[in-house]
């Protein structure tokens, strides 16, 4: 690799020499059909798991022979084929998806472990501490590897953590930690397997400490300079394929003619596997299926609604889809903090342990980063799951694993990400500016999610139930301020909605007023205030992707256009949508298109403070403003 990075055949290396007896022990440890997750330095797990060397070599040139359609860079990626999962740039995202696998493994009852690498710089981030403390509370059987290789970039371990040994996190975990000789093949070997032979029978985790150190510089373009040579020269010494080839010659298991006969195989292996990945041309562009991979195919015909109905809450609504969907889909798992006994904080999944078990209705610590990474763990392993944040603004804390995990990965590498995100969201309750926010734009922006936001209860139980259908990463948004104050007839069997398709509210020739959520029932209330006032209401429902045809439709008839919505007014939802009408129907227009939105402040408390904020007043004035345009 280092000749090739010289040579300018690839563009960056991270090299793990001086490591490569933990990511080869590890690997020889594991059994084929158990997931590793490795980081950037463990180029050992991919050849011991028999990836075809031409494949990395395309993936390290960024061929459409590698394993992201040219789409992300050298360990970037994940096979199940392999049973791997690489990390994404964050480094310790990755922990949390090991324990969703494993979550999926104790589920399954399959008496499989998982092992997660992370470097000793990775561990002082939060998922670090997040995911060993779930798979503690859960008893999930991940080994946790810590390569302690004294650096992070050039950080050295004094300036990164304080505690002498990564073992001693172990206890404050409750969990047992085990130190070993990183550079010694069969230490880590057998460290692992001794582990294995365990927590498979008796599932749970494990934080393995590997002491070792890395030879080069963090990436090759990054030199040194900062280590000590003595540094080097002590580490040097205890090379592990030096020291490990010396044992096998010792004890006669390998001769200099053996080593000269393997060494000159691997070469010519490596050499024609090279010339594979050297013939294969460059990656064409193709714009439609860049944005097709976005997501995996899902093109459901929609479940129609039987005739039967009951009237129900907003809340009702949504724990109906819940449950259904949790009958109809036995790999569905609800997480989220207090969803069990208690119910959640909102009794969205009240009676839920009783009826579908604690292995599928989990509480979690607070822990959002790890629980939707865990989310992503499962989906690989074959389950769906629902994350229930206990407010939509705590989403803060998990946001990473939403815009960089769920939303990339299928794109990266084709695996989808089959989570629903509730998001309680909102004011008007007089939460304050920490539990009443309106976020969507912030996912709005995000390609590779899908947003849903219903403002009538028929439409929550069947927006969630197309949301939980969908293999994809969706972001449900359900307003707290309509969970009891809106009722509505709500079919009573099992049905599905379709996303990305608006509904006309009602119909009128004189303006179109666009909105969502809260803004539905403000508009519906204007409208019954101003009753001179004919209006297409459109209730847009999904915001990713949002209708556009319904959209541009009612504003070339009614020439007039009031966008509503309750989150801030720059860069809100409504500033995408007034583009396209400026675009698309600019010939149309009567009148300049409007915007109503909130304050550009956060969410005040006190009640007064709070409907100043919100848009619903100033709403009033800017319709009739502009019916009389
Ligand atoms: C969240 C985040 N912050 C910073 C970086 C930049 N970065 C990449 S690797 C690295 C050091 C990692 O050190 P360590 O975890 O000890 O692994 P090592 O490289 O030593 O194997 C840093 C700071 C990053 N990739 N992600």
């Amino acid at each position: 690799m280092l000749v090739l990075l010289r040579q300018g055949k690839i563009a960056k290396w991270f090299s793990g020499i001086g490591q490569e007896a933990i990511s080869v022990g590890t690997a020889l440890a594991m059994h084929r059909d158990e997931y590793i997750l490795p980081m950037h330095r463990n180029l050992g797990v991919f050849t011991v798991r028999n990836i075809p060397l031409h494949r990395l070599f395309s993936q390290f040139q960024g061929k459409p022979g590698g394993f992201t359609n040219s789409r992300d860079r050298s360990f970037h990626f994940g096979t199940r084929e392999f049973n791997i999962v690489g990390m994404i740039s964050h480094l310790g995202p990755q922990m949390g998806v090991a324990d969703g696998i494993a979550l999926g493994n104790v589920l399954m009852n399959n008496g499989r472990s998982t092992v997660v690498f992370s470097g000793d710089g990775g561990s002082s981030e939060g998922d670090f501490h997040e995911s060993i403390n779930v798979a503690a509370v859960w008893d999930l059987p991940v080994i946790f590897i810590v390569e302690n290789n004294g650096y992070g970039l050039s950080t050295p371990s004094r300036e990164q953590f304080r505690c002498k040994q990564f073992i001693d996190k172990a206890i404050g975990y409750g969990i047992e930690g085990v130190q070993v000789d990183g550079n010694n093949l069969l230490d880590v070997y057998h460290a692992i397997n001794k582990i294995n032979d365990d927590i498979r029978k008796n599932p749970r985790p494990v934080l393995l400490e590997c002491l070792t150190f890395r030879m080069r510089g963090h990436e090759e373009a990054s030199g040194t300079k900062y280590v000590p040579q003595e540094l080097f020269d002590e580490w040097g010494r205890k090379d592990p394929l030096k020291n490990f080839e010396s044992y096998l010659l010792d004890e006669r298991v390998l001769n200099e003619n053996i080593i000269k006969i393997t060494r000159s195989e691997i070469r010519n292996e490596i050499e024609s596997e090279l010339e594979i990945a050297f013939a294969e041309t460059e990656p064409e562009p193709n714009t439609e299926k860049e944005l097709n991979d976005l997501f995996a195919p899902h093109f459901p015909a929609p479940i129609a609604p039987g005739e039967k109905a009951t009237e129900k809450r907003f809340l009702d609504a949504i724990t109906d889809a819940m449950r259904e969907s949790m009958q109809r889909h036995k790999n569905l798992v609800i997480m989220g903090q207090d969803v069990a006994e208690y119910g959640g904080v909102f009794k969205a999944t009240q009676g839920f342990v009783e009826e579908f078990g604690k292995g599928r209705v989990r509480n979690t610590p607070l822990c959002e980063s790890a629980i939707v990474g865990t989310g992503l763990g499962l989906s690989i392993n074959g389950h769906k799951s629902i994350v229930e944040m206990q407010f939509a603004d705590f989403v803060t804390c998990g946001f990473n694993q939403i815009v960089n995990n769920l939303a990339k990965t299928h794109y990266r590498w084709g695996q989808n990400a089959d989570v629903v995100v509730r998001m309680p969201t909102g004011a008007g309750v007089g939460a304050g500016p920490f539990h009443s926010q309106s976020n969507e734009a912030w996912f709005f922006h995000v390609p590779g999610l899908k947003i849903v936001y219903p403002a009538f209860p028929d439409d929550a139980k069947g927006l969630l139930n197309a949301a939980i259908e969908d293999p994809n990463p969706v972001m449900y948004f359900e307003h707290k301020a309509l969970y009891r104050s809106v009722s509505g007839m709500v079919p009573d069997d099992y049905y599905t909605t379709e996303i990305g398709k608006a509904k006309l509210v009602k119909s009128g020739n004189d303006l179109s007023i666009i909105t969502y959520g809260f803004g539905v029932h403000w508009a519906l209330e204007a409208l019954e205030q101003y009753p001179s006032i004919s209006a297409d209401l459109i209730d847009l429902r999904s915001l990713l992707p949002w209708d556009r045809d319904a959209v541009t439709a009612s504003v070339k008839k009614t020439g007039k256009v009031i966008i509503l919505h309750e989150d801030t007014l720059t860069g809100g939802v409504g500033a995408e949508i007034a583009a396209v009408i400026a675009t698309e129907c600019f010939r149309y227009l009567d009148a300049p298109v409007v915007r109503s939105a909130s304050l550009d402040s956060p969410v005040p408390m006190s009640s007064k403070l709070e409907w100043n904020f919100l848009p619903k007043d100033r709403f009033l004035a800017q319709l009739r403003e502009l019916a009389s345009y």
